[in-house]
Protein backbone atom coordinates (compact mmCIF):
# COMPACT_ATOMS: atom_id res chain seq x y z
CA UNK A 1 0.00 0.00 0.00
CA UNK A 2 1.14 3.44 -0.71
CA UNK A 3 2.70 4.80 2.18
CA UNK A 4 0.88 8.43 3.49
CA UNK A 5 2.18 10.99 5.63
CA UNK A 6 0.36 11.73 8.84
CA UNK A 7 -1.23 15.24 7.13
CA UNK A 8 -2.06 13.46 4.01
CA UNK A 9 -3.78 10.34 6.46
CA UNK A 10 -5.84 13.33 8.85
CA UNK A 11 -6.96 15.40 5.18
CA UNK A 12 -8.10 12.59 3.37
CA UNK A 13 -10.71 12.54 6.54
CA UNK A 14 -11.76 16.21 6.16
CA UNK A 15 -15.25 16.72 5.09
CA UNK A 16 -15.60 20.05 3.19
CA UNK A 17 -18.67 22.22 4.26
CA UNK A 18 -21.05 23.47 1.73
CA UNK A 19 -23.38 26.43 1.91
CA UNK A 20 -26.64 25.05 3.44
CA UNK A 21 -28.73 25.46 0.13
CA UNK A 22 -26.34 23.11 -1.46
CA UNK A 23 -26.09 21.08 1.77
CA UNK A 24 -29.84 20.75 1.54
CA UNK A 25 -29.29 17.85 -1.41
CA UNK A 26 -28.89 18.05 -5.15
CA UNK A 27 -32.26 17.17 -5.58
CA UNK A 28 -33.67 19.78 -3.39
CA UNK A 29 -32.82 22.86 -4.69
CA UNK A 30 -34.72 26.08 -6.34
CA UNK A 31 -32.63 28.41 -9.11
CA UNK A 32 -33.80 32.39 -9.05
CA UNK A 33 -33.32 34.27 -12.35
CA UNK A 34 -31.73 37.81 -12.11
CA UNK A 35 -32.38 39.83 -15.09
CA UNK A 36 -30.67 39.58 -18.22
CA UNK A 37 -27.07 40.30 -18.54
CA UNK A 38 -24.48 42.12 -20.77
CA UNK A 39 -20.35 41.66 -21.16
CA UNK A 40 -18.47 44.36 -19.37
CA UNK A 41 -17.13 46.44 -22.47
CA UNK A 42 -17.74 45.56 -26.32
CA UNK A 43 -21.12 44.75 -25.96
CA UNK A 44 -22.43 44.63 -29.69
CA UNK A 45 -19.48 42.77 -30.52
CA UNK A 46 -19.50 40.34 -27.93
CA UNK A 47 -23.05 39.55 -28.17
CA UNK A 48 -22.47 39.06 -32.23
CA UNK A 49 -19.60 36.36 -31.64
CA UNK A 50 -21.98 34.61 -28.61
CA UNK A 51 -25.57 34.96 -30.57
CA UNK A 52 -26.36 31.96 -28.45
CA UNK A 53 -25.35 32.13 -25.02
CA UNK A 54 -25.24 35.87 -24.70
CA UNK A 55 -27.01 38.34 -22.50
CA UNK A 56 -28.44 34.65 -19.94
CA UNK A 57 -29.15 35.77 -16.54
CA UNK A 58 -26.91 35.22 -12.83
CA UNK A 59 -28.98 32.58 -11.42
CA UNK A 60 -28.77 32.08 -7.34
CA UNK A 61 -29.84 28.47 -5.67
CA UNK A 62 -31.96 28.15 -2.54
CA UNK A 63 -32.95 25.48 -0.86
CA UNK A 64 -36.22 23.86 -2.29
CA UNK A 65 -39.02 21.80 -0.52
CA UNK A 66 -39.89 19.34 -2.96
CA UNK A 67 -37.66 16.54 -3.77
CA UNK A 68 -36.51 16.11 -7.59
CA UNK A 69 -35.65 13.37 -10.17
CA UNK A 70 -32.43 13.55 -12.12
CA UNK A 71 -32.10 12.34 -15.33
CA UNK A 72 -28.82 10.00 -15.61
CA UNK A 73 -25.98 12.11 -17.02
CA UNK A 74 -22.52 11.42 -18.20
CA UNK A 75 -19.94 14.33 -17.51
CA UNK A 76 -16.51 15.24 -18.33
CA UNK A 77 -14.51 17.35 -16.29
CA UNK A 78 -10.92 19.69 -17.78
CA UNK A 79 -8.20 20.84 -15.30
CA UNK A 80 -6.96 23.49 -17.61
CA UNK A 81 -3.61 25.93 -16.75
CA UNK A 82 -1.40 26.76 -13.89
CA UNK A 83 -2.17 24.06 -10.71
CA UNK A 84 -3.96 25.81 -7.75
CA UNK A 85 -4.74 24.86 -4.09
CA UNK A 86 -7.79 23.05 -4.19
CA UNK A 87 -8.73 21.61 -7.70
CA UNK A 88 -9.40 17.90 -6.26
CA UNK A 89 -11.86 19.21 -4.05
CA UNK A 90 -13.73 20.63 -7.23
CA UNK A 91 -13.70 17.50 -8.74
CA UNK A 92 -14.62 15.59 -5.37
CA UNK A 93 -17.49 18.22 -4.95
CA UNK A 94 -18.69 17.36 -8.30
CA UNK A 95 -18.55 13.80 -8.23
CA UNK A 96 -20.27 13.72 -4.79
CA UNK A 97 -23.29 16.07 -6.10
CA UNK A 98 -23.42 13.95 -9.32
CA UNK A 99 -23.85 10.60 -7.79
CA UNK A 100 -26.16 11.97 -5.40
CA UNK A 101 -28.78 13.19 -8.05
CA UNK A 102 -28.29 9.49 -9.59
CA UNK A 103 -26.25 7.04 -8.59
CA UNK A 104 -26.15 6.04 -12.48
CA UNK A 105 -24.28 9.33 -13.20
CA UNK A 106 -20.73 8.68 -14.51
CA UNK A 107 -17.87 11.38 -14.08
CA UNK A 108 -15.17 10.81 -16.94
CA UNK A 109 -12.03 13.03 -16.55
CA UNK A 110 -9.85 14.24 -19.52
CA UNK A 111 -6.45 13.85 -19.09
CA UNK A 112 -3.51 16.41 -19.55
CA UNK A 113 -5.82 19.82 -19.75
CA UNK A 114 -8.28 20.58 -22.58
CA UNK A 115 -5.99 18.18 -25.01
CA UNK A 116 -7.42 15.06 -23.17
CA UNK A 117 -10.75 16.24 -24.74
CA UNK A 118 -9.59 16.75 -28.12
CA UNK A 119 -7.42 13.55 -28.50
CA UNK A 120 -10.01 11.18 -26.39
CA UNK A 121 -7.86 10.67 -23.13
CA UNK A 122 -9.71 9.91 -19.99
CA UNK A 123 -10.47 8.23 -16.82
CA UNK A 124 -13.81 7.29 -15.29
CA UNK A 125 -13.84 8.33 -11.85
CA UNK A 126 -15.13 5.69 -8.90
CA UNK A 127 -14.73 6.32 -5.23
CA UNK A 128 -12.23 4.64 -4.61
CA UNK A 129 -9.92 6.74 -7.23
CA UNK A 130 -11.90 10.04 -6.09
CA UNK A 131 -11.55 9.29 -2.32
CA UNK A 132 -7.52 9.08 -2.88
CA UNK A 133 -7.33 13.01 -3.80
CA UNK A 134 -10.39 14.29 -1.16
CA UNK A 135 -8.24 17.82 0.26
CA UNK A 136 -4.77 17.36 -1.45
CA UNK A 137 -3.26 19.82 -3.20
CA UNK A 138 -2.10 19.30 -6.95
CA UNK A 139 -3.61 18.55 -10.06
CA UNK A 140 -2.39 15.20 -10.76
CA UNK A 141 -5.50 13.30 -10.41
CA UNK A 142 -5.48 14.29 -14.20
CA UNK A 143 -3.34 16.54 -14.72
CA UNK A 144 -3.53 19.65 -16.31
CA UNK A 145 -2.63 21.46 -19.96
CA UNK A 146 -2.74 24.92 -21.89
CA UNK A 147 -4.02 23.89 -24.81
CA UNK A 148 -6.49 26.48 -26.49
CA UNK A 149 -9.40 25.16 -27.18
CA UNK A 150 -10.42 27.30 -30.40
CA UNK A 151 -10.43 26.02 -33.83
CA UNK A 152 -13.47 24.95 -35.18
CA UNK A 153 -11.56 21.21 -35.74
CA UNK A 154 -11.11 21.22 -31.82
CA UNK A 155 -14.62 21.50 -31.37
CA UNK A 156 -15.39 19.29 -33.81
CA UNK A 157 -13.24 16.48 -32.18
CA UNK A 158 -14.14 17.26 -29.04
CA UNK A 159 -18.09 16.69 -30.18
CA UNK A 160 -17.09 13.44 -31.57
CA UNK A 161 -15.26 12.54 -27.75
CA UNK A 162 -18.39 13.32 -25.84
CA UNK A 163 -20.76 11.23 -28.62
CA UNK A 164 -18.47 8.08 -27.77
CA UNK A 165 -18.64 8.70 -24.11
CA UNK A 166 -22.32 9.89 -24.23
CA UNK A 167 -21.27 13.23 -22.56
CA UNK A 168 -23.90 16.09 -22.01
CA UNK A 169 -21.87 18.27 -19.87
CA UNK A 170 -18.39 19.19 -19.43
CA UNK A 171 -16.70 21.52 -16.67
CA UNK A 172 -13.53 23.23 -17.58
CA UNK A 173 -11.78 24.12 -14.22
CA UNK A 174 -9.65 27.36 -15.38
CA UNK A 175 -8.54 30.70 -15.05
CA UNK A 176 -9.59 33.56 -17.87
CA UNK A 177 -8.06 32.26 -20.23
CA UNK A 178 -9.62 28.64 -20.06
CA UNK A 179 -12.65 30.06 -18.91
CA UNK A 180 -12.71 31.75 -22.03
CA UNK A 181 -12.64 28.42 -24.03
CA UNK A 182 -15.55 27.29 -21.84
CA UNK A 183 -17.33 30.22 -23.20
CA UNK A 184 -16.42 30.06 -27.03
CA UNK A 185 -16.94 25.74 -26.62
CA UNK A 186 -20.31 26.64 -24.77
CA UNK A 187 -21.62 28.81 -28.05
CA UNK A 188 -20.04 26.35 -30.47
CA UNK A 189 -22.20 23.16 -28.95
CA UNK A 190 -25.19 25.73 -29.08
CA UNK A 191 -24.62 26.60 -32.48
CA UNK A 192 -24.17 23.17 -33.73
CA UNK A 193 -27.42 21.47 -31.61
CA UNK A 194 -24.67 19.18 -29.83
CA UNK A 195 -27.28 19.50 -26.79
CA UNK A 196 -23.63 19.83 -24.41
CA UNK A 197 -23.84 21.88 -22.08
CA UNK A 198 -20.00 23.82 -20.59
CA UNK A 199 -19.79 24.97 -17.20
CA UNK A 200 -16.77 27.19 -15.83
CA UNK A 201 -15.05 26.90 -12.59
CA UNK A 202 -12.81 30.10 -11.42
CA UNK A 203 -9.78 28.92 -10.83
CA UNK A 204 -5.96 30.44 -10.71
CA UNK A 205 -3.46 31.93 -7.66
CA UNK A 206 -3.11 34.79 -9.31
CA UNK A 207 -6.61 36.03 -7.88
CA UNK A 208 -7.58 38.23 -10.77
CA UNK A 209 -10.75 35.74 -12.27
CA UNK A 210 -12.74 38.32 -9.83
CA UNK A 211 -15.30 40.43 -10.23
CA UNK A 212 -18.88 42.09 -9.10
CA UNK A 213 -20.18 38.57 -8.90
CA UNK A 214 -17.23 36.75 -8.27
CA UNK A 215 -15.18 37.28 -4.89
CA UNK A 216 -12.40 35.24 -5.79
CA UNK A 217 -10.57 32.40 -7.97
CA UNK A 218 -9.74 29.26 -5.76
CA UNK A 219 -6.20 28.69 -5.02
CA UNK A 220 -5.70 32.41 -4.69
CA UNK A 221 -6.01 32.27 -0.27
CA UNK A 222 -3.81 29.12 0.38
CA UNK A 223 -0.98 30.08 -2.58
CA UNK A 224 -0.64 33.20 -0.63
CA UNK A 225 -0.69 32.25 2.82
CA UNK A 226 2.55 29.93 2.20
CA UNK A 227 4.38 32.62 0.12
CA UNK A 228 3.27 34.44 3.30
CA UNK A 229 5.11 31.90 5.42
CA UNK A 230 7.79 31.82 3.89
CA UNK A 231 8.34 36.06 3.28
CA UNK A 232 7.76 35.70 6.85
CA UNK A 233 10.70 33.46 7.64
CA UNK A 234 12.79 35.08 5.55
CA UNK A 235 12.10 38.34 7.49
CA UNK A 236 12.76 36.27 10.68
CA UNK A 237 16.33 35.42 9.16
CA UNK A 238 16.89 39.22 7.81
CA UNK A 239 16.31 40.21 11.38
CA UNK A 240 18.26 38.00 13.05
CA UNK A 241 21.46 38.02 10.58
CA UNK A 242 20.68 42.08 9.97
CA UNK A 243 23.52 41.43 6.54
CA UNK A 244 20.96 40.73 3.42
CA UNK A 245 18.54 42.75 1.62
CA UNK A 246 16.02 39.78 0.24
CA UNK A 247 14.67 40.42 -3.25
CA UNK A 248 11.63 38.25 -3.36
CA UNK A 249 9.46 37.95 -6.46
CA UNK A 250 6.21 36.57 -6.24
CA UNK A 251 3.86 34.59 -8.67
CA UNK A 252 0.96 35.91 -9.97
CA UNK A 253 1.38 36.69 -14.20
CA UNK A 254 0.13 40.06 -14.53
CA UNK A 255 -2.07 41.17 -11.77
CA UNK A 256 -0.72 42.35 -8.42
CA UNK A 257 -3.30 40.06 -5.72
CA UNK A 258 -0.44 37.64 -4.96
CA UNK A 259 2.39 39.97 -4.50
CA UNK A 260 0.00 42.75 -2.19
CA UNK A 261 -1.50 40.02 -0.08
CA UNK A 262 1.41 38.42 0.62
CA UNK A 263 3.19 42.08 1.79
CA UNK A 264 -0.43 42.77 3.87
CA UNK A 265 0.14 39.15 5.93
CA UNK A 266 3.97 40.25 6.58
CA UNK A 267 4.54 44.19 6.29
CA UNK A 268 7.65 44.08 4.15
CA UNK A 269 9.99 47.37 3.76
CA UNK A 270 9.67 47.34 0.09
CA UNK A 271 6.10 45.97 -1.88
CA UNK A 272 5.84 47.22 -5.49
CA UNK A 273 2.72 47.18 -7.21
CA UNK A 274 2.69 46.43 -11.09
CA UNK A 275 -0.64 48.42 -11.55
CA UNK A 276 1.25 51.48 -9.34
CA UNK A 277 4.04 51.37 -11.58
CA UNK A 278 2.01 51.48 -14.72
CA UNK A 279 -0.62 54.19 -13.72
CA UNK A 280 2.07 56.53 -12.42
CA UNK A 281 4.45 55.67 -15.32
CA UNK A 282 7.15 54.91 -13.68
CA UNK A 283 10.32 53.93 -15.58
CA UNK A 284 12.88 51.27 -14.83
CA UNK A 285 14.91 53.90 -13.38
CA UNK A 286 12.75 55.33 -11.72
CA UNK A 287 11.97 52.31 -9.51
CA UNK A 288 15.40 52.45 -9.31
CA UNK A 289 15.68 55.45 -7.78
CA UNK A 290 12.59 54.60 -5.16
CA UNK A 291 14.38 51.53 -3.83
CA UNK A 292 17.92 52.71 -3.70
CA UNK A 293 16.07 55.72 -1.43
CA UNK A 294 15.17 53.19 0.75
CA UNK A 295 18.00 50.89 0.89
CA UNK A 296 20.12 54.36 1.37
CA UNK A 297 17.81 55.40 4.45
CA UNK A 298 17.71 51.94 6.25
CA UNK A 299 21.67 52.02 6.19
CA UNK A 300 21.85 55.06 7.76
CA UNK A 301 20.48 54.48 10.38
CA UNK A 302 22.66 50.69 10.30
CA UNK A 303 20.02 48.60 9.06
CA UNK A 304 22.05 46.85 6.01
CA UNK A 305 19.07 44.43 5.36
CA UNK A 306 15.54 44.56 3.88
CA UNK A 307 12.51 42.50 2.43
CA UNK A 308 11.49 43.84 -0.92
CA UNK A 309 8.50 41.70 -2.50
CA UNK A 310 8.48 42.59 -6.32
CA UNK A 311 5.29 41.18 -8.45
CA UNK A 312 6.05 38.94 -10.97
CA UNK A 313 4.58 40.52 -13.59
CA UNK A 314 6.44 43.85 -12.89
CA UNK A 315 8.65 43.83 -16.22
CA UNK A 316 5.41 43.96 -18.42
CA UNK A 317 3.51 46.96 -16.70
CA UNK A 318 6.74 49.48 -16.64
CA UNK A 319 5.83 51.81 -19.59
CA UNK A 320 9.02 51.75 -21.51
CA UNK A 321 9.19 47.92 -21.19
CA UNK A 322 5.41 47.28 -21.94
CA UNK A 323 5.95 49.16 -25.18
CA UNK A 324 9.07 47.22 -26.17
CA UNK A 325 7.55 43.72 -24.94
CA UNK A 326 4.16 44.21 -26.72
CA UNK A 327 6.17 44.99 -29.96
CA UNK A 328 8.36 41.78 -29.65
CA UNK A 329 5.12 39.81 -28.80
CA UNK A 330 3.65 41.16 -32.07
CA UNK A 331 7.11 39.82 -33.89
CA UNK A 332 7.14 36.95 -32.59
CA UNK A 333 3.31 35.89 -33.68
CA UNK A 334 4.24 36.70 -36.74
CA UNK A 335 7.60 34.60 -36.96
CA UNK A 336 5.70 31.55 -35.20
CA UNK A 337 5.71 29.58 -39.03
CA UNK A 338 9.30 31.57 -39.95
CA UNK A 339 11.93 28.24 -39.98
CA UNK A 340 14.88 30.48 -39.51
CA UNK A 341 13.28 32.26 -36.18
CA UNK A 342 11.88 28.50 -35.16
CA UNK A 343 14.97 27.02 -35.83
CA UNK A 344 17.38 29.43 -34.09
CA UNK A 345 19.65 27.82 -31.58
CA UNK A 346 21.03 30.53 -29.88
CA UNK A 347 19.29 34.04 -28.71
CA UNK A 348 21.49 36.18 -30.51
CA UNK A 349 21.06 34.66 -33.94
CA UNK A 350 16.93 35.22 -33.13
CA UNK A 351 17.46 38.26 -32.15
CA UNK A 352 19.26 39.19 -35.12
CA UNK A 353 16.08 38.04 -37.49
CA UNK A 354 13.93 40.08 -34.54
CA UNK A 355 16.03 43.16 -34.45
CA UNK A 356 15.48 45.21 -37.51
CA UNK A 357 11.83 44.57 -36.95
CA UNK A 358 11.52 46.49 -33.36
CA UNK A 359 10.97 49.97 -33.76
CA UNK A 360 14.05 51.74 -32.75
CA UNK A 361 13.19 53.26 -29.70
CA UNK A 362 11.76 50.17 -28.64
CA UNK A 363 15.26 48.18 -29.98
CA UNK A 364 17.13 50.94 -27.37
CA UNK A 365 15.08 49.63 -24.08
CA UNK A 366 16.20 46.39 -25.28
CA UNK A 367 19.66 46.52 -26.08
CA UNK A 368 19.49 48.24 -22.73
CA UNK A 369 19.15 45.23 -20.39
CA UNK A 370 21.21 42.59 -19.13
CA UNK A 371 22.41 39.27 -21.22
CA UNK A 372 20.20 37.38 -19.00
CA UNK A 373 17.16 39.24 -19.31
CA UNK A 374 16.97 39.74 -22.89
CA UNK A 375 17.54 36.21 -23.79
CA UNK A 376 14.35 35.16 -21.07
CA UNK A 377 12.44 38.15 -23.02
CA UNK A 378 12.75 35.89 -26.38
CA UNK A 379 12.08 32.79 -24.85
CA UNK A 380 8.72 30.82 -25.99
CA UNK A 381 4.94 32.72 -25.60
CA UNK A 382 2.46 30.54 -23.80
CA UNK A 383 -0.20 29.36 -26.40
CA UNK A 384 -2.33 32.58 -25.50
CA UNK A 385 0.35 34.64 -26.53
CA UNK A 386 1.70 36.04 -23.10
CA UNK A 387 5.30 36.36 -22.23
CA UNK A 388 6.20 33.97 -19.76
CA UNK A 389 6.99 36.14 -16.90
CA UNK A 390 7.46 33.18 -14.80
CA UNK A 391 10.90 32.54 -16.82
CA UNK A 392 12.10 36.24 -16.77
CA UNK A 393 14.15 36.86 -13.52
CA UNK A 394 13.21 40.47 -12.62
CA UNK A 395 14.16 40.04 -8.96
CA UNK A 396 17.81 39.49 -10.89
CA UNK A 397 17.44 42.61 -12.75
CA UNK A 398 16.29 44.78 -9.83
CA UNK A 399 19.54 43.88 -7.95
CA UNK A 400 22.03 44.22 -10.83
CA UNK A 401 20.33 47.90 -11.12
CA UNK A 402 19.81 48.61 -7.88
CA UNK A 403 23.68 47.74 -7.49
CA UNK A 404 25.40 49.84 -10.16
CA UNK A 405 23.09 52.78 -8.47
CA UNK A 406 24.30 52.36 -5.31
CA UNK A 407 28.06 52.13 -6.33
CA UNK A 408 27.65 55.75 -7.70
CA UNK A 409 26.30 56.79 -4.82
CA UNK A 410 29.03 55.28 -2.81
CA UNK A 411 31.16 57.29 -5.13
CA UNK A 412 29.62 60.54 -4.43
CA UNK A 413 29.74 60.03 -0.46
CA UNK A 414 25.78 59.19 -0.68
CA UNK A 415 25.74 56.07 0.59
CA UNK A 416 27.92 54.47 3.51
CA UNK A 417 26.33 50.85 3.06
CA UNK A 418 26.88 47.82 2.65
CA UNK A 419 24.40 45.87 0.29
CA UNK A 420 24.34 42.39 0.15
CA UNK A 421 21.76 41.21 -1.87
CA UNK A 422 19.88 37.47 -1.94
CA UNK A 423 17.13 36.90 -4.80
CA UNK A 424 14.18 34.58 -4.50
CA UNK A 425 11.24 33.44 -6.52
CA UNK A 426 8.32 32.03 -5.10
CA UNK A 427 5.88 30.67 -7.10
CA UNK A 428 5.80 26.80 -7.83
CA UNK A 429 6.36 26.82 -3.93
CA UNK A 430 2.72 27.50 -3.18
CA UNK A 431 0.32 26.32 -6.28
CA UNK A 432 -0.08 22.87 -5.02
CA UNK A 433 -0.17 23.34 -1.02
CA UNK A 434 -2.44 21.32 0.83
CA UNK A 435 -5.52 23.91 0.10
CA UNK A 436 -6.23 25.82 3.39
CA UNK A 437 -9.86 25.05 4.96
CA UNK A 438 -11.04 28.12 3.11
CA UNK A 439 -10.33 26.74 -0.01
CA UNK A 440 -10.93 23.05 0.41
CA UNK A 441 -14.63 23.97 1.60
CA UNK A 442 -14.90 26.81 -1.29
CA UNK A 443 -13.21 24.03 -4.08
CA UNK A 444 -15.43 21.40 -2.88
CA UNK A 445 -18.73 23.93 -3.01
CA UNK A 446 -17.63 24.90 -6.35
CA UNK A 447 -17.26 21.50 -7.97
CA UNK A 448 -20.77 20.50 -6.09
CA UNK A 449 -22.59 24.02 -7.58
CA UNK A 450 -21.41 23.03 -11.09
CA UNK A 451 -23.41 19.82 -10.98
CA UNK A 452 -26.59 21.91 -9.80
CA UNK A 453 -26.04 24.29 -12.83
CA UNK A 454 -26.08 21.26 -15.39
CA UNK A 455 -28.55 19.39 -13.22
CA UNK A 456 -31.20 22.95 -14.23
CA UNK A 457 -29.84 22.93 -17.97
CA UNK A 458 -27.44 25.77 -18.06
CA UNK A 459 -24.71 26.08 -20.10
CA UNK A 460 -22.08 29.30 -20.38
CA UNK A 461 -21.88 29.71 -17.18
CA UNK A 462 -19.37 29.94 -14.61
CA UNK A 463 -19.81 28.03 -11.02
CA UNK A 464 -20.11 30.67 -8.48
CA UNK A 465 -20.18 31.01 -4.50
CA UNK A 466 -20.46 34.09 -2.78
CA UNK A 467 -20.63 35.96 0.44
CA UNK A 468 -17.41 34.26 1.42
CA UNK A 469 -16.55 36.22 4.66
CA UNK A 470 -19.02 34.44 6.26
CA UNK A 471 -19.19 30.93 7.44
CA UNK A 472 -19.89 28.33 4.69
CA UNK A 473 -23.37 27.36 5.41
CA UNK A 474 -24.10 31.12 4.82
CA UNK A 475 -22.19 30.89 1.31
CA UNK A 476 -24.38 31.89 -1.46
CA UNK A 477 -24.13 29.33 -4.53
CA UNK A 478 -25.22 30.36 -8.03
CA UNK A 479 -24.17 31.43 -11.40
CA UNK A 480 -23.02 33.82 -13.51
CA UNK A 481 -23.17 33.86 -17.76
CA UNK A 482 -19.47 33.83 -18.89
CA UNK A 483 -20.05 36.52 -21.22
CA UNK A 484 -20.63 38.78 -18.93
CA UNK A 485 -17.09 39.22 -17.81
CA UNK A 486 -16.22 39.60 -22.01
CA UNK A 487 -14.67 42.16 -23.77
CA UNK A 488 -12.18 42.58 -26.76
CA UNK A 489 -8.50 42.16 -26.17
CA UNK A 490 -5.22 41.75 -28.65
CA UNK A 491 -3.65 38.32 -29.00
CA UNK A 492 -1.14 37.06 -31.07
CA UNK A 493 -1.89 40.29 -32.67
CA UNK A 494 -5.45 39.95 -33.37
CA UNK A 495 -8.54 41.20 -31.74
CA UNK A 496 -10.52 38.33 -29.62
CA UNK A 497 -13.46 38.24 -27.07
CA UNK A 498 -11.66 37.24 -23.55
CA UNK A 499 -12.75 37.37 -19.83
CA UNK A 500 -11.42 40.65 -17.96
CA UNK A 501 -8.48 40.23 -15.90
CA UNK A 502 -9.41 41.71 -12.54
CA UNK A 503 -6.33 44.45 -11.89
CA UNK A 504 -5.30 45.79 -8.20
CA UNK A 505 -7.52 48.43 -7.98
CA UNK A 506 -5.64 51.65 -6.89
CA UNK A 507 -8.25 53.49 -5.49
CA UNK A 508 -9.58 50.44 -3.57
CA UNK A 509 -9.44 48.92 0.24
CA UNK A 510 -6.62 46.62 -0.27
CA UNK A 511 -3.89 48.61 -1.98
CA UNK A 512 -4.73 51.68 0.00
CA UNK A 513 -3.79 49.39 3.35
CA UNK A 514 -0.49 49.37 1.52
CA UNK A 515 -0.29 52.78 0.90
CA UNK A 516 -1.12 53.80 4.08
CA UNK A 517 1.63 52.00 5.55
CA UNK A 518 4.73 51.31 3.33
CA UNK A 519 6.14 54.63 4.32
CA UNK A 520 6.44 53.15 8.71
CA UNK A 521 7.05 49.17 6.75
CA UNK A 522 10.29 50.42 4.89
CA UNK A 523 12.19 52.22 7.42
CA UNK A 524 10.70 50.59 11.50
CA UNK A 525 10.64 47.09 10.72
CA UNK A 526 7.10 45.98 11.55
CA UNK A 527 7.35 42.74 10.38
CA UNK A 528 4.83 39.76 10.93
CA UNK A 529 4.67 36.28 10.95
CA UNK A 530 2.02 34.13 9.93
CA UNK A 531 3.94 31.04 10.14
CA UNK A 532 2.57 28.32 8.26
CA UNK A 533 -1.31 27.11 7.00
CA UNK A 534 -2.56 25.57 9.79
CA UNK A 535 -5.56 23.03 9.17
CA UNK A 536 -6.93 21.85 12.86
CA UNK A 537 -6.98 24.00 15.68
CA UNK A 538 -8.67 27.36 16.60
CA UNK A 539 -11.05 28.48 14.12
CA UNK A 540 -9.18 32.38 14.19
CA UNK A 541 -6.11 30.63 13.42
CA UNK A 542 -7.45 28.05 10.26
CA UNK A 543 -10.62 29.65 9.34
CA UNK A 544 -9.61 32.82 8.47
CA UNK A 545 -9.07 34.26 4.66
CA UNK A 546 -7.29 36.77 3.14
CA UNK A 547 -6.83 40.44 4.06
CA UNK A 548 -8.15 40.97 0.50
CA UNK A 549 -11.07 39.36 0.69
CA UNK A 550 -11.89 40.58 3.97
CA UNK A 551 -10.83 44.48 2.71
CA UNK A 552 -12.60 44.27 -0.19
CA UNK A 553 -16.09 42.79 1.31
CA UNK A 554 -16.24 45.29 4.20
CA UNK A 555 -16.03 48.13 1.76
CA UNK A 556 -19.02 46.64 -0.22
CA UNK A 557 -20.99 46.12 3.18
CA UNK A 558 -19.97 49.89 4.10
CA UNK A 559 -21.45 50.85 0.71
CA UNK A 560 -24.65 49.12 1.13
P1 LIG B 1 -3.23 30.21 -14.43
O1 LIG B 1 -3.59 31.61 -14.81
O2 LIG B 1 -3.41 29.22 -15.51
O3 LIG B 1 -3.92 29.80 -13.17
O4 LIG B 1 -1.68 30.15 -14.09
C1 LIG B 1 -1.12 31.11 -13.29
C2 LIG B 1 0.35 30.92 -13.07
O5 LIG B 1 0.60 30.19 -11.90
C3 LIG B 1 1.02 32.29 -13.04
O6 LIG B 1 1.01 32.81 -11.74
C4 LIG B 1 2.39 31.99 -13.59
O7 LIG B 1 2.93 33.10 -14.25
C5 LIG B 1 2.13 30.91 -14.59
O8 LIG B 1 0.98 30.23 -14.15
C6 LIG B 1 3.27 29.94 -14.72
O9 LIG B 1 2.98 29.04 -15.72
P2 LIG B 1 3.66 27.62 -15.89
O10 LIG B 1 3.01 26.70 -14.93
O11 LIG B 1 3.33 27.26 -17.29
O12 LIG B 1 5.11 27.78 -15.61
Amino acid sequence: MEKLSPLQIERLKYQPKLPSSLANGINNLEMAEGSATQSVRDQEQIQKLFKNTYGKPVVTFESGTSSHNSPVRNVGVILSGGQAPGGHNVIAGLYDALKQANPENKLYGFLGGPSGIIDGKYVEFDDKFIDAYRNTGGFDIIGSGRTKLETEEQFQKSWEVCKKLNISAVVIIGGDDSNTNAALLAEWFVKNNAGIQVIGCPKTIDGDLKNDQIEISFGFDTATKTYAELIGNIQRDANSAKKYWHFIKIMGRSASHVALEAALQTQPNITLISEEVEQKKMSLESIINYMCDIIVKRANIGKNFGIAVIPEGLIEFIPEMKSMISNLNDIMASLENDPDFVNATTIRDKFDIVENRLDPANAKVYNSLPALIKGQLLADRDPHGNVQVSKIETEKLLIEMISTRLDELKSQGDYIGKFNPQSHFFGYEGRCAFPSNFDADYCYSLGFNAFALINFGLTGYLSSVRNLTESADKWVAGGVPLTMMMNMEKRHGEMKPVIQKALVQLDGPVFKQLEQNREDWAINDRYLFPGAIQYFGPSCVCDVTTCTLQLEKSKELASV
